[in-house]
């Protein structure tokens, strides 16, 4: 079944099917303003999409898929550095959204209220449909290439294991630039025809405004609805809580079992791979453990030593992924696709894991130190030290990951320079990267440790800064 081929279905077409912040349209009204923006879009060979929380966002995305272009969401937050990367590496021929001064391309303005019944003709499933950035251990973003077969059979693994129907209601107001928030957040809402609520940011105060069934999070936003018990209240009548994208606390998992009645569901994943594994409806949920294979998912563990590692729920290894789900490629890359992808299509996530002989996962933490997730946001250590490098009062750095109670880790930079200022810092990493790469605090140091072979103790550093 085509990936938005529910979009045309036999559905309620009047009702709001989509809605961001204050504003919302029916699957009418969304399938003809973005079949206006297919009809402009048609032939390029991909497109940029300024992805800000904005109901334009999902009619520009909606009308790429439509006309067969790939979408290549940009975050919002970008500075003007990382935006030019994601254009140039994208090769994007047009820019979907508000003009800005650094984006050349041409500029094609989408209106949520235009309406067009151009037919479009079939797209091919096995095609790029989307292209995600996304941070690797070191360098710029890599555009992650995925067809709408493997979104697609993504989003059908999620709907069996969480038994969701066009009878939901999805909330969250996640962003709209990455998997959570796009792929599940809004593909998955259009595909399985539940109405979606997009509070704009994910806050505990909106996610208990919004009536649904179903509700969205990273970690971080469960662990401040916690902290807000009015709020907590506001999600008893909720079928599923859901959390991803990165370790949710057993603390987390249990304050909202007992305030809702209702263990979470965790799923993991990745860009590469999208969701693999799950917790299911009608399964157990166990606090940190992540659940078991979506259908057509197949995991296995490789050791240290090369060896596969076996299903005995102690035994760890690098968790390796094969199925439907799975990208078509780095875009530009194919180098680092060889890097990660074996001949035999099998992914290595450079995550380490256990898996326990009834095919429950528990992800144990990474392999790198160089990845950092904060705030359930990958990002890359080297990407932020070349980033600071740049800086004229920068000689030498080093980006970690320190452990926090808010955002899981919180990067810190450590430098070595003269004339160094936190707050010039990490106002420079977010205006030439992202706003959510910054660093959250900068600490100037003589030298950074290093071992008999030059190479920074990442996880001296990372001890340290853990425990100030
Ligand atoms: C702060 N701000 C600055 C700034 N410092 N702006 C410019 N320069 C500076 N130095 C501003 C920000 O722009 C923003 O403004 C405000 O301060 C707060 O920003 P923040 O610090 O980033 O917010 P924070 O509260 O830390 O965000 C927490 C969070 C966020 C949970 C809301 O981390 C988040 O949305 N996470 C979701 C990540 C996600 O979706 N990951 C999925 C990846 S896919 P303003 O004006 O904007 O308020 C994946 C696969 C899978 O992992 O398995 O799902
Ligand atoms: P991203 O590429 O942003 O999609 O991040 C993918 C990474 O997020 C994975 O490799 C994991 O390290 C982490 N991750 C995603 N979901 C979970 C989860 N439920 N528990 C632990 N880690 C997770």
């Amino acid at each position: 079944m085509p990936l938005l081929s529910s979009l045309s279905g036999e559905l309620d077409d009047s009702a709001a099917a989509v809605t961001v912040g204050d504003r919302s349209v029916s699957r009418e009204q969304l399938l003809a303003a973005a079949t206006a923006v297919a009809t402009e879009v048609a032939g390029a060979s991909s497109v940029a999409i300024d992805a800000r929380a904005e109901l334009e966002t999902v009619v520009a995305v909606t009308g790429c898929l439509l006309a067969g272009v790939p979408a290549v969401p940009v975050p919002p937050d970008s500075g003007e550095r990382e935006r030019q990367h994601l254009l140039a590496d994208s090769g994007a021929q047009l820019w979907l959204g508000a003009p800005r001064d650094d984006v050349q391309v041409p500029v094609v303005p989408v209106d949520a209220r235009a309406r067009s019944a151009a037919s479009l003709p079939a797209v091919d499933e096995d095609a790029p449909a989307l292209i995600v950035y996304t941070s690797g251990t070191t360098g710029a973003p890599k555009g992650v290439v995925h067809s709408g077969r493997s979104v697609a059979a993504c989003l059908d693994g999620l709907a069996s294991a969480w038994q969701w129907t066009a009878e939901d209601t999805l909330v969250h107001g996640l962003p709209l630039f990455h998997v959570h928030g796009l792929v599940l957040g809004v593909l998955g809402a259009l595909r399985v025809g539940s109405p979606l609520v997009h509070t704009v940011r994910p806050t505990a105060q909106g996610y208990a405004a919004a009536p649904g069934t179903l509700y969205f999070g990273v970690p971080t936003v469960w662990s401040r609805m916690c902290d807000d018990a009015t709020a907590l209240q506001g999600l008893a009548h909720a079928r599923l809580l859901v959390s991803g994208s990165a370790p949710l606390p057993v603390s987390v998992f249990q304050t909202l079992a007992a305030a809702t009645g209702k263990a979470p569901i965790e799923r993991y994943g990745m860009t590469e791979t999208l969701i693999t594994v799950s917790t299911r409806f009608d399964g157990e949920r166990r606090p940190g453990w992540v659940g078991t294979r979506l259908d057509g998912v197949r995991t296995r563990l490789r050791a240290e030593s090369g060896a596969l590692a076996p299903h005995d729920g102690t035994s760890m290894g690098q968790l390796e992924v094969h199925g439907p789900t799975l990208f078509d490629g780095y875009l530009n890359a194919p180098e680092r696709t060889t890097e990660v992808m074996g001949d035999d299509g099998w992914f290595a996530t450079g995550d380490i894991a256990v898996i326990d002989p009834g095919g429950f996962h528990r992800i144990v933490g990474r392999e790198s130190v160089d990845l950092i997730k904060s705030g359930g946001y990958r990002i890359g250590a080297g990407e932020v030290e070349h980033a600071l490098l740049v800086h004229p009062t920068v000689r030498e750095v080093a980006v970690v990951g320190v452990p926090d109670p808010d955002l899981g880790q919180r990067i810190v930079a450590y430098v070595v320079g003269e004339g160094c200022d936190e707050k010039t810092l990490i106002d420079f990493v977010a205006t030439t990267l992202s706003v959510h790469k910054r660093p959250r605090a900068v600490r100037v140091v003589s030298a950074l440790p290093r071992n008999e072979m030059g190479k920074v103790q990442k996880k001296a550093l990372m001890a340290e800064g853990g425990s100030s």
